[in-house]
């Protein structure tokens, strides 16, 4: 059903029908697209909101990029019409619209580009592949068709880029022969005058350039179909294209091109597809890539196909691994770090992520690209209060407001800064930036260091809770729909008092790292005391009003009623509240064992654990909005991947080996078939969700959100090297304490750190009873591999107990 080539760089689905929903994605500074494997697209560029050039066929709802959209015959996509002028016989590539079955099919995702490999009939072979310009929100399309047989075919070709209703102002298309383009025009819609002189310079036009002449065209959408319908389009019936327009009509982008192919032939046919402002820029554009040869070797075209392939190859992984689980090794190798530095690149192309969601993704982006994380910590804090509250999210742009879920109070947002800072650190040692000076949102001229920036958040936090000592949810914590639990002022947040204790610990463990590096801030040390007797204060908190017998309650109402607890029939046990209980320290030995039971038992499924369960199936107007989800979607107890990466970390630091393997694998789809058809997805990023709810709605259980925007990864990538592989930086150099699952004999990492080169062999060995690690046949004190040199490769074995 689908594999990675024999590379190993690629990942194949053989299918149009098993998996209708299944993705691949490339993206660049400018715009995300997000291919489907029957042809549909969704496409986004920034502008600097996000917008699109190729629409639904009626008005759209502006929205953020939402799970489970579903496709329709006239969704978006990138196909070619197929007609052979003899027999009529008639494909579409990929897939949709005709839906004619091809004797093989391949769709193929790759770091730079998407293809799929087709045969239609046994003697004509098609490749459509998409990469995108290094620089510009442009699709850059090239179809080939090689006929294989002996006889000479004479077909008909035809691009169709369906372009959808663009504007209900102005909308229109024609062909302009001196570009060789069909050029859809629009005004985005307004109403408010000054809003014109915002959009006024906007890319309202959205162009299919070909770069060989077409015989006919045709931008006139219901011209194109007329009464065939998608399968058979009038437009395609005829021997050739009307040369239409759309006036005030949906337009479409649609070319016609005969070619007699004799035996062995072979036709190349190259199309930039995209948004532009004008003529004038669609002109260049085509001089850009279709223009005089750049040197003999090398056209416009080309070059940009290039240059995307090497700024994709530019991302280079924090780890290669070779494990006993191939399936693994090929996700973390090719497409974790891609997935997560997409969201430090582009900030899942909003002008206003979520302050969580910025402070996560740019965790992630540490083992990446550690100065973008840098900066990202900067901006964010630029904006902090002098309060030392966080706003609900970081605006990235002059023309940038808080939009969406940005304009509901959460309460959260400052735990994220010391959990960015631990895995910043740790990476790179750069204390430095602890004394970079940065301002407030109110005054910018106020700057104060980011230690203090950090010392207000806490303080923030600490002060932000009720006379019981647990923390104010207002209208949401890390759950975004968990909007109603204290709206009236009054309700907790479990989960979060515990967040509140993790965050306190973790700055202190920074304090007091950093009083005794630099002597200079000695003090540090007694502050760190005291944050850790407030981080207990919560934990006691937790402990007195939440532990429920066997488990964490997930917080106490504005009407003072605790819930996530077993009296009740849905929403009976949430899984953040545990594993935040296992990292602040709350939990006891006893506490750890009976809540870990709680969770197998309760949330534990085949495609993961759920984020809560058994999935509310009515309102309940002292909870909120995520109970009117639907049961088993997004947070009403889905295998929500995000909540199931805390837990694995959460594993992790209290040893939990083996659980967190499992937890970790099953965000991946297994070698059996039935499983990935019911995932629906490739394993070429982690979607946000698996449908939950399994016991209530087991035959969508597992099913893939297909959202590829998830805090999930950053997680789990700092899981692979710090925990799993145990290769975790610190002020001294690099700690070796890997917790390879149980079944594993032996693995190897190569692990970039500090300009350095770790490569670490481990392997189980007899007769010991804790790892051990050499460095040249020479035991490592401590497990630690000291003062790192940049530019050195470390050779490590690591000997593990069996
Ligand atoms: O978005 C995510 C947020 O981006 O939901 C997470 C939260 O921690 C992330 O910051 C859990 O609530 O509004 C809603 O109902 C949804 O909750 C979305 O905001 C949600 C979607 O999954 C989109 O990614």
């Amino acid at each position: 059903l689908m594999s990675p080539d024999a590379a190993g760089q690629r990942y194949q689905l053989f299918s149009a029908t098993a998996m209708p929903q299944a993705t691949a994605f490339l993206w660049n500074k400018s715009m995300l697209v997000q291919l489907n494997c029957r042809g549909y697209a969704t496409a986004q560029f920034m502008q600097p909101e996000p917008a699109k050039y190729a629409h639904a066929p009626n008005l759209e709802a502006k929205t953020f990029m939402q799970p489970e959209q579903p496709y329709y015959a006239h969704h978006p996509g990138r196909f070619v019409y197929v007609k052979d002028q003899d027999s009529g016989e008639l494909w579409s590539v990929p897939y949709e619209p005709v839906r004619k079955p091809t004797a093989s099919f391949v769709f193929s995702a790759g770091a730079a580009d998407i293809c799929w490999q087709l045969e239609l009939s046994d003697d004509l072979r098609l490749e459509w592949r998409l990469t995108l310009a290094p620089d510009a929100p442009l699709e850059l399309w090239q179809l080939r068709v090689r006929n294989l047989g002996t006889a000479t075919r004479r077909l008909s070709l035809y691009p169709y880029f369906p372009v959808g209703y663009m504007s209900w102002m102005n909308q229109g298309g024609r062909y302009e022969p001196a570009l060789q383009a069909v050029v859809c025009s629009s005004v985005t819609p307004y109403q408010k005058y000054p809003d014109y002189f915002k959009q006024k310079d906007f890319k309202d036009q959205t162009f299919l350039l070909a770069e060989r002449a077409p015989l006919a065209w045709e931008a006139n959408q219901q011209q194109f179909e007329g009464e065939g319908g998608l399968a058979a389009p009038d437009g395609i019936s005829a021997t050739m294209l009307s040369n239409g327009c759309a006036d005030y009509e949906t337009p479409a982008c649609a070319l016609q091109y005969d070619v007699v192919l004799s035996p062995g032939a072979t036709e190349l046919y190259r199309f930039v597809f995209g948004p532009a402002r004008d003529q004038a820029e669609i002109a260049a554009i085509r001089q850009r890539f279709f223009g005089p040869a750049i040197s003999a070797a090398t056209d416009g075209f080309t070059a940009a196909v290039q240059a995307y392939r090497a700024q994709q190859a530019a991302i280079t992984p924090a780890i290669q691994i070779s494990t006993p689980d191939s399936g693994l090794d090929n996700f973390v190798n090719q497409w974790l770090p891609r997935q997560v530095y997409y969201h430090g690149d582009v900030n899942r192309l909003t002008t206003d992520p979520q302050t969580r969601n910025y402070l996560q993704d740019h965790m992630g982006m540490t083992y990446l690209a550690p100065d973008v994380a840098r900066t990202a910590l900067l901006t964010a804090l630029s904006q902090q209060h002098q309060s030392g509250e966080m706003p609900d999210g970081v605006l990235l742009h002059m023309d940038a407001q808080l939009k969406y879920i940005n304009q509901v109070p959460h309460t959260d947002q400052c735990v994220w800064l010391p959990l960015f800072l631990r895995a910043y650190l740790d990476e790179t040692n750069d204390w430095a930036l602890l004394d970079e000076q940065v301002g407030y949102k109110e005054v910018e001229a106020d700057a104060s260091t980011v230690t203090e920036h950090l010392h207000r958040a806490m303080a923030w936090l600490w002060q932000k809770k009720d006379a019981r000592g647990l923390s104010y949810i207002e209208q949401g914590d890390w759950c975004d729909p968990m909007n109603m639990v204290g709206y009236k002022g009054r309700g907790v947040s479990g989960w979060l008092s515990l967040a509140a204790a993790y965050a306190l610990n973790t700055w202190a463990d920074l304090c007091e790292n950093r009083g005794e590096i630099q002597s200079e801030n000695r003090g540090e040390i007694e502050q760190a005391a005291d944050y850790r007797a407030k981080a207990a204060a919560f934990n006691q908190a937790v402990n007195s009003y939440l532990w429920d017998g066997q488990w964490y309650g997930r917080g106490i109402t504005d009407d003072d009623v605790v819930f996530g607890i077993s009296k009740d029939p849905e929403g009976r046990i949430y899984l953040n509240p545990q594993s935040w209980a296992l990292l602040s320290g709350a939990a006891s030995p006893a506490q750890q064992q009976a809540l870990l039971q709680a969770v197998d038992a309760q949330l534990q499924t085949p495609y993961g654990v759920q984020m809560l369960a058994p999935a509310y199936t009515a309102m309940r107007d002292d909870v909120g909005r995520v109970t009117q989800k639907f049961p088993g979607s997004a947070e009403n107890g889905s295998v929500y991947n995000h909540a199931a990466a805390f837990y694995l970390y959460a594993l992790y630091q209290v040893g939990e080996a083996d659980r967190a393997f499992q937890v970790l694998r099953q965000m991946l789809p297994s070698d059996d078939e039935a499983e990935q058809r019911q995932r629906g997805q490739l394993p070429v990023f982690l979607p946000n969700y698996y449908r939950g709810a399994f016991s209530q709605y087991p035959r969508t259980a597992g099913r893939s959100s297909q959202l590829l925007n998830t805090g999930t990864v950053h997680w789990v990538y700092r899981c692979l090297i710090e925990q799993l592989f145990g290769l975790k930086g610190e002020g001294k150099g690099l700690r070796i304490a890997p917790q390879l699952p149980a079944h594993w004999p032996q693995a190897t990492v190569t692990r970039r750190f500090r300009g350095a080169v770790i490569e670490c062999s481990f392997s189980r060995q007899a007769g010991i009873n804790a790892s051990q690690v050499y460095l040249q046949n020479q035991l490592l004190s401590d497990n630690l591999l000291p003062e790192i040199q940049s530019g050195r490769i470390y050779r490590l074995r690591v000997l593990l107990p069996l």
